[in-house]
């Protein structure tokens, strides 16, 4: 990233070295339509272009604090001090800022998730975009929303749509890599008035047993379902976005369900497979079919791992998570509805 690409110079009077740093809230997204396979790992340049509610639920609060004269970074999360692959893959985010800020500085970053433990929902969506809001914040840099989501991009895909609020597409970009990291980019999109609401059936909280970005490189190399289904998804993103214009749930849940199948399909048929769909999601699977035979609007959608997130109508929530409930055994389940973008906290709220 440069200047002219939407992130400007570092002004030294805003730079967040105060006590407690600058501190951001980012909430996790589901996608409706999914972002599966990437086209250049080392940038996060993704194959498909994709779809995304933001939720109300879960948010991440992520605090960077740039301390002159520190030999190494801190990495906190929820209290507990990181290591590992998780501390490199944050510090590593964290010197691209500062490589775009011209520092070196180092900095300590607290990140506290609220997902439940074993909720089984990723966070790296929410972490990374409260992590670029932070650092960019801490380090005094002037990055603009597109600039921004291209930056959340490089910490994890989809934490480039968790930076806006609603209903939100992720541009795959196109042309050489220096034009497509330019123009991967995510962005609200116009949506008629609706009552969406996602129930989320956790069926297990586990961790998962293949990584989703070692499943996606597996599905890219050897399914020979995932061209057609990437295909396919194309089609998917352009009649989701005229359901939304045309503010039918109904429509837009339908293009979810056959969207989040149809990739699970790529990843079933992977070699070897990867198959995150445990019994229980089936039987949620059931269920919705049921509540659909019922007359309430309910359709699935499932990301790496068993469980399923349910989309209906707020007004309908309840009943819907009353019906999961009765199927998900010891799972939990959660009610969400759209959520805002990330944002910084104020100064006198840290
Ligand atoms: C999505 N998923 O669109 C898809 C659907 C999971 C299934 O984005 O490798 O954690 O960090 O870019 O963003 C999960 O992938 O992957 C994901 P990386 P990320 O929500």
């Amino acid at each position: 990233m440069r200047a002219e690409d939407g992130v400007g110079v570092v002004t030294e009077s805003r730079r967040g070295s105060a006590v407690g740093g600058v501190r951001a809230v980012a909430h996790p997204n589901i996608a409706l339509v999914k972002y599966w396979g990437k086209r250049d790992e080392g940038l996060v340049l993704p194959r498909v272009d994709s779809l995304s509610l933001t939720l109300d639920i879960f948010p991440t609060t992520t605090s960077v604090c740039v301390v002159p004269g520190a030999v190494g970074d801190v990495v906190r999360l929820n209290g507990v001090p990181a290591s590992g692959e998780v501390l490199g893959r944050v510090c590593g985010f964290v010197d691209l800022v500062r490589g775009l800020a011209g520092s070196s500085e180092r900095v300590v970053v607290d990140s506290v998730n609220t997902v439940p433990t074993g909720a089984g929902l990723a966070s790296s969506a929410s972490g990374f975009a409260a992590l670029a809001l932070a650092a960019v914040g801490a380090f005094g840099l002037e990055v603009d929303a597109r600039g921004l989501s291209r930056l959340a991009r490089r910490g994890s895909g989809s934490a480039s749509r968790s930076v806006f609020g609603g209903f939100v597409v992720w541009h795959a970009g196109s042309g050489s890599l220096v034009e497509a990291d330019l123009g991967s980019f995510a962005e609200p999109v116009v949506a008629a008035e609706m009552d969406p609401a996602l129930v989320v059936a956790v069926v297990d909280g586990g961790p998962k047993a293949v990584s989703s970005r070692v499943a996606m490189r597996r599905t890219v190399a050897t399914s020979p379902l995932y061209g057609p289904w990437a295909a396919s998804s194309a089609v998917d993103l352009v009649e989701m976005r005229a359901a939304l214009v045309a503010g039918d749930l109904e429509v837009v849940g339908e293009i979810a369900e056959r969207n989040a199948l149809g990739m699970h399909a790529t990843m079933l048929a992977a070699r070897p497979g990867v198959r995150y769909m445990s019994p229980a999601s089936l039987t949620v699977l059931d269920c919705v079919g049921q509540l659909r035979r019922d007359g309430v609007l309910a359709y699935a959608t499932m990301d790496a791992g068993p469980n399923v997130k349910v989309l209906c109508r707020q007004v309908d929530a309840e009943q819907v998570a009353k019906s999961v409930r009765e199927v998900v055994g010891d799972g939990a389940v959660h009610i969400a509805r759209p959520g805002r973008g990330a944002y910084l906290l104020p100064e006198d709220d840290r």
